[in-house]
C-alpha cells in the first residue's frame, strides 16, 4: 500500500511521465496551475514557455507533427484555455493529437456564477466542440481512466485533441500515485471478404489513381509499396506532404487544387482514397465535391468519415498502414510506366500554372533547402504556391494551417518542431500580416536558440485579401496595414536580421543562413 504522498497535480504529471512517456509540455504557469508545474518540476519534465497560450498550442501541434506523439499543454483556468482555442481547433480540424490540461474554478463554485478569478460558466463546454472529449474532473480517482481514454484516442482512432480541466481545490488534494488504467480499445478488423471485394474492384483498373491524406502520415512505406504494385500515381493532400517523397516517380505531389487534375481524377476508372476528408481545404474548388465517374475504394479510420463527401463503392474502416499492406499483398502487380507518366504530367502542370510573380523566389528557396529541413507555412501568398512547388522527401516535416487556415501559426509551430528536432533546420514562411499575430514568440525562439529561419514575405498588408476585395469589386477596407519596421522588431528580439530585395539576394542569404544555427530573420520586400 503506497502512502498518500502526492498532490493530485503532481500525480497526474507523474502518471503521464511514468506510463505515457511525456517529457515536454508547452504552457504558461499561473497561481491556479502551480500544482501541475510542481509536478513537472518533480518529474523533470521540460516546460517550454511561450509568450501567449496561442503559442503554447501551436508549439505543441508543431512538436506533435514532427514526433508523432501528442503535444501536451499545461494552461491556467479561463483565459489560459480561451487563448489556446485556435490551435486546439487547428489540431481538431487536421486530426492531430493534443492533450490540454487546465486548472479550473474550485469545485464549490463551479458553474455557480459567483465570479471567481478566471471563471467561465462551463470551461469544459468551451472546448468540447473542438475535442474528442472535454471533461471537468472533480473526483481524482477518475483521472487514470480519462488519461488512458485520451491516449486511446491518440493511438487507435481518428486523432483529435482532448481537454481535461481540474478544479484548483482538487489539484491540491493529497493522493497516492495513480496506477495506469488499462481500458480496452475497440477494433473492428476489416474482413478477408472485404479485402477480396476491394481487390476485385482494383484489379481490372486501367487508369488507377491514389489520393492520400494526413491519415497516411505513418503509412509512407505501405503507401509506396501499394502505389508501386498498382502502378498508380499518388496525389497528396497538404497534410500528407512528404509521406511519399517528392522525388519518387509516382508522386504527383500536392496538385489536387488544379481543375485539370481534378477532372482527370474524376474520369479515372478506379480511385483509391486513403485517410482524407476530400474537403474544400484539399481541393479549393468552392466546395464542390469530386464527382467520380469510376469506382472508389476508400480507407479511413473514422467510420463517420467513410461516406462523407463521396460514397465509395467500398469503404474499408481501418488503419491506413495495415489496410494498404493487406491490399498490396492481394492485388496483381503491374507496370508503373503509365502511372509515372501521369504523375510527371500533373507535377509539370502545377509548375506551369504557378504565378510567375512567385517563381524566382520559390526557386531561390528550392535550390537552398537542405534535404532534412522542416518547413512551416503561414497563410501568405508565397506559401500558397510553396505547397506544391517545394520538395518534401520525408514525412512529418511539413507544417501548415491546412484545415483551420489561421494566421500566425507558422512561427510557434516552427518553434515546436525545433524543440522536437533541434539539429534540423526549420524554415518558416510568414506574411507580414500573419507574423504579427504571434510575433511575441520571437522571444521564445531566442530563449531556445531555435534553429529557425523566418522568411517574412512583406507586402505591407493583407495582400491576399486586397486581391479578394478586388475580385468581387468591393472597395478595399482594413487591408492596408503595415508592420512598420520589421527588421528593427526582429533585432529587438535578438534575432540575426537581413533585408533582401531580389530573389538572387534571397538565394545567397539562405545559403549562408542554412549553414549557421540559431534564429535568423529574413525580411523579403515582396513584389506587388
Ligand atoms: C485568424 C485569421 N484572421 C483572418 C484571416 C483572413 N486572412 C486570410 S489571408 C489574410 C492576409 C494575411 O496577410 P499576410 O500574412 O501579410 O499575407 P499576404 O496575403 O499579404 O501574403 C487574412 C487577413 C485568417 N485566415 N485568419
Amino acid at each position: 500500500m503506497v502512502s498518500a504522498e502526492l498532490r493530485v497535480g503532481e500525480a497526474i504529471i507523474d502518471l503521464l511521465t511514468r506510463e505515457y512517456g511525456v517529457d515536454v509540455v508547452f504552457g504558461i504557469p499561473g497561481v491556479h496551475n502551480i500544482e501541475l508545474y510542481r509536478g513537472l518540476h518533480r518529474a523533470g519534465v521540460r516546460a517550454v514557455s511561450p509568450r501567449h497560450e496561442q503559442g503554447a498550442g501551436f508549439m505543441a501541434d508543431g512538436w506533435s507533427i514532427v514526433t508523432g506523439k501528442p503535444g501536451v499543454c499545461v494552461l491556467i483556468s479561463g483565459p489560459g484555455l480561451t487563448n489556446a482555442l485556435t490551435p486546439i481547433a487547428q489540431a481538431y480540424h487536421d486530426s492531430r493529437p493534443m492533450l490540454v490540461l487546465t486548472s479550473t474554478t474550485p469545485t464549490d463554485a463551479l458553474g455557480k456564477g459567483f465570479g471567481p478569478l478566471h471563471d467561465l460558466p462551463d470551461q469544459a463546454a468551451v472546448a468540447r466542440s473542438i475535442c474528442a472529449f472535454s471533461e471537468t474532473v472533480t473526483d481524482p480517482s477518475r483521472l487514470p481512466a480519462l488519461i488512458e481514454r485520451a491516449f486511446n484516442v491518440f493511438s487507435s482512432s481518428r486523432r483529435r485533441p482532448v481537454h481535461i480541466a481540474i478544479p484548483t481545490d482538487v489539484l491540491t488534494q493529497k493522493c497516492s500515485p495513480f496506477a495506469r488504467s488499462h481500458a480496452a480499445t475497440m477494433h473492428d478488423e476489416i474482413t478477408t471478404d472485404q479485402i477480396a471485394r476491394a481487390v476485385e474492384i482494383i484489379d481490372p483498373a486501367q487508369s488507377p489513381v491514389v489520393i492520400a491524406g494526413g491519415g497516411c502520415i505513418d503509412a509512407g512505406s505501405e503507401l509506396v509499396a501499394f502505389a508501386e504494385t498498382l502502378g498508380a500515381p499518388v496525389l497528396l493532400t497538404g497534410n500528407a506532404k512528404g509521406v511519399v517523397s517528392s522525388s519518387h516517380d509516382l508522386c504527383a505531389g500536392n496538385c489536387l487544387v488544379f481543375g485539370r487534375v481534378q477532372r482527370e481524377i474524376e474520369s479515372a476508372d478506379v480511385v483509391v482514397v486513403v485517410g482524407t476528408e476530400l474537403s474544400d481545404t484539399d481541393l479549393y474548388n468552392n466546395g464542390r465535391a469530386l464527382n467520380f465517374a469510376g469506382k472508389v475504394v476508400r480507407i479511413d479510420i473514422d467510420p463517420e468519415q467513410i461516406n462523407r463527401r463521396t460514397t465509395p463503392t467500398i469503404g474499408l474502416v481501418g488503419d491506413a498502414a495495415t489496410t494498404l499492406k493487406r491490399l498490396t499483398e492481394n492485388i496483381r502487380k503491374r507496370s508503373t510506366d503509365a502511372g509515372r507518366q501521369r504523375a510527371g504530367e500533373w507535377r509539370d502542370h502545377a509548375r506551369t500554372r504557378t504565378n510567375v510573380k512567385f517563381v524566382p523566389w520559390l526557386r531561390a528557396i528550392e535550390e537552398n533547402l537542405p534535404g532534412d529541413a522542416i518547413v512551416a507555412l503561414d497563410s501568405t501568398q508565397l506559401a500558397y504556391s510553396a505547397h506544391w512547388w517545394l520538395p518534401a522527401t520525408q514525412p512529418r516535416s511539413w507544417l501548415a494551417p491546412y484545415g483551420f487556415g489561421t494566421l500566425g501559426c507558422a512561427l510557434p509551430m516552427a518553434i515546436g518542431a525545433s524543440v522536437a528536432a533541434p539539429s534540423r533546420p526549420v524554415l518558416a514562411i510568414v506574411g507580414d500580416g500573419g507574423w504579427l499575430f504571434t510575433v511575441a514568440e520571437m522571444a521564445a525562439a531566442k530563449d531556445l536558440n531555435s534553429n529557425i529561419i523566418l522568411l517574412l514575405w512583406d507586402n505591407s498588408g493583407y495582400e491576399q485579401i486586397r486581391e479578394s476585395f478586388d475580385d468581387v469589386d468591393a472597395p478595399r477596407l482594413g487591408v492596408d496595414v503595415s508592420s512598420h519596421d520589421p527588421c528593427l522588431v526582429a533585432r529587438g528580439f535578438g534575432w540575426q536580421t537581413t533585408r533582401v530585395d531580389t530573389p538572387e539576394q534571397l538565394a545567397q542569404v539562405l545559403a549562408t543562413s542554412f549553414a549557421t544555427s540559431g534564429p535568423k530573420f529574413i525580411r523579403v520586400a515582396a513584389p506587388r
